[in-house]
């Protein structure tokens, strides 16, 4: 009998269609009473297909008495409750790795243009401002300063060998410090934006990361300081870091994740000082390929031979 998936998201098309292939799919998030489909469905489930965008709670889980397996396309996997699948005897799998270089290529752009003004340039450029205005103001040089990264796993350490490339000094924060690193660690992130131009936040979106960046730690990064976040909206306190970019407390944001995304609110959006995306970091065709590549391998493993490839 084919396993049934049900999916809380989409996928790109060609593992989608791998996936249509070998198991029966529902795609929860097209279904017009997604209650009801689950209801009807709750015993046949073994599997569940997740995105950033579709909470698996404990709820869910333990409402499908059958689920065996939550293969996750993402490497962060905060909108799983881990926890409720652990003691259930779920597996739950993530996507890491695969998505490491452009998650870290996005730090870096966000930074790049909020330091260059990229947007604003390309905005002036293409409105006729520079006829009509002449040179837009200057950006500012990135090289020499210091890049103070929050959370040194696998993409921030990415995100500090580009930095590195461009002249900028790292140090990071994070549990402890890392075997094998020589960068400056500070133990507590107030002291690490203290010694920072350009917060990187890279960290997992965890019950102790809600909210680390706010008021205190966003005045001690200081007037001519830079947020930039590629890890999760609520690790930053949003209500804060507009308030402290509104009042020039610090220089400027780039953010690729939100408070309560894909809503991004308008105090944000009215500021030229900041470069906002909507979740891209992973977004590249190949990238997102791997990803679904891994989910559907992740998937075929568990029921061919009850392994998988990359366990949460
Ligand atoms: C999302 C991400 O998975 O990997 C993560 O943790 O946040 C992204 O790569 C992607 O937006 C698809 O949901």
């Amino acid at each position: 009998m084919r396993q049934k998936i049900l999916m809380m998201g989409p996928i790109p098309a060609a593992q989608m269609q791998e996936l249509e292939e070998n198991y029966t799919v529902t795609r929860l998030w097209q279904e017009d009473d997604p209650e009801q489909a689950l209801a009807a469905m709750r015993h046949d489930v073994t599997a569940i297909v997740s995105t950033a965008f579709g909470r698996v709670s404990g709820k869910l889980i333990h409402a499908l008495p059958n689920l065996e397996i939550i293969s996750h396309f993402g490497v962060g996997y905060d909108s799983i409750d881990v926890a409720a699948a652990r003691q259930r005897g779920v597996v739950v799998t993530n996507t890491p790795d695969v998505l490491t270089d452009d998650t870290a290529d996005m730090g870096m752009a966000l930074t790049l243009a909020v330091f260059r003004r990229i947007v604003e340039g390309d905005i002036y450029a293409r409105s006729g401002q520079w006829i009509k205005k002449g040179p837009m103001p200057l950006g500012r040089a990135l090289r020499g300063r210091t890049m103070g990264i929050i959370g040194m796993g696998r993409i921030g350490q990415a995100v500090a060998r580009r930095a590195a490339a461009f002249g900028l000094q790292i140090a990071y924060t994070g549990r402890s410090r890392k075997d094998g690193l020589t960068q400056a660690y500070y133990p507590d992130v107030k002291a690490l934006a203290a010694a920072a131009d350009i917060l990187m936040i890279c960290c997992a979106y965890t019950p102790e990361t809600h909210h680390l960046v706010g008021m205190p730690v966003l005045k001690a990064l200081g007037r001519e300081g830079v947020v930039v976040n590629i890890a999760r909206g609520k690790i930053i306190d949003e209500q804060a870091l507009i308030d402290a970019l509104q009042s020039g407390l610090i220089a400027g944001a780039g953010l690729d994740v939100f408070d309560n995304e894909p809503d991004v609110p308008s105090s944000l959006c009215r500021l030229d000082n900041v470069v906002l995306q909507p979740q891209q970091g992973s977004a590249t065709q190949e990238t997102r390929a791997a990803m679904a590549q891994l989910v559907v391998d992740n998937l075929r493993l568990y029921f061919e031979k009850a392994e998988v490839l990359t366990p949460v």
